[in-house]
């Protein structure tokens, strides 16, 4: 079986003989971050994926030695007003939620920083593999913001309510050991094998009934709706108004620290 014939510049798509199909967000210069071109051609390439008989299983990955995805795009998101925000965080949470609910296995490879929206998109994936330089955190506080794509919805649910406080409030990274005890990656793989032992655990996924599969992700999913993420995006739109918001965006921008007020 020959590579799909899908293109776009942010994102590399290649199917193996198996069906097993590995999508590379692909902006290693700004570490994969997620700007709204990647997001939209992360919608194009999900709606291919699903409407192909050749795919059937996918592996997001990100590009380079560095990075899964260090967030969205924090350029962006210093332009964002209460209403664009509010609109820009359901739009994404849509995204991953398809992701969540697709009908076919999705498996992120974390290869580095999964930051912020980076974290997101990897908790809204079926299963987690990674890498030794796997680093998982939700960043948003620093930038006077809170996760906009479903963060605060979801990493409890992965790791706990307790621990998600800890990780959501603080900021704070945690490397590829403690995100496997923790329950946000399944397993670590050597840098240069890490590709083909996610394979090898699509492998064992695919011998199985692909219906049977579908179902399943549709069951478990259902045990885990929250009502919880049109409120995530309200206040994500209410702090995009904030001088806490443009001081700590500004902050990263500026390759300065954040001097917060409160306002
Ligand atoms: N956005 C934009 N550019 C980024 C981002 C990002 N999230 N992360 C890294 N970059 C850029 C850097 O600015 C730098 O660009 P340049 O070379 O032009 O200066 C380049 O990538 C390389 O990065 P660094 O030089 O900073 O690399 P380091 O190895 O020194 O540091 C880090 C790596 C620690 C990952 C660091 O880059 C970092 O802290 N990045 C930001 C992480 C972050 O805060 N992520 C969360 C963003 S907020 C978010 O994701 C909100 C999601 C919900 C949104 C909902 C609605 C919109």
């Amino acid at each position: 079986m020959s590579s799909t014939p899908f293109e776009r510049e942010t994102l590399l798509l290649d199917t193996d003989e198996n069906g097993i199909s590995i999508l590379t967000i692909n902006r290693p210069e700004k570490l994969n971050a997620l700007n709204g071109q990647v997001l939209s051609d992360l919608n194009d390439a999900l709606h291919h994926i699903e409407e192909s008989n050749d795919i059937r299983l996918l592996i997001i990955t990100g590009s380079g030695e560095k990075a899964f995805v260090a967030g969205a795009d924090i350029k962006e998101l210093s332009t964002l007003d209460r209403q664009s925000g509010e609109e820009t965080s359901s739009a994404g949470q849509n995204l991953f939620n398809r992701i969540e609910t697709f009908p076919k296995p999705v498996i992120a490879l974390v290869n580095g920083y999964a930051l912020g929206g980076g974290a997101e998109l990897a908790m809204a994936c079926h299963i987690r593999t990674g890498t030794a330089n796997a680093v998982f955190g939700l960043p948003e506080v620093s930038l006077g913001l809170i996760p906009g794509y479903g963060g605060t919805q979801r990493l409890p649910q992965l790791v706990g309510k307790g621990k998600a406080m800890e990780m959501i409030l603080s900021g704070a990274q945690i490397k590829a050991d403690e995100a496997k005890q923790l329950g946000l990656l399944n397993d670590i793989f050597d840098h240069s094998e890490a590709i083909e032992e996610t394979k090898k655990l699509s492998g064992k996924i695919l011998k199985n009934s692909p219906s049977a599969i579908s179902s399943a992700i549709s069951a478990v999913n259902a045990g885990y709706r929250t009502n919880g993420f049109a409120k995530e995006a309200v206040l994500f739109g209410q702090l995009c108004e904030t001088d806490d918001f443009k001081e700590g965006t500004s902050a990263f921008l500026e390759k300065r620290k954040a001097k917060f007020t409160g306002n």
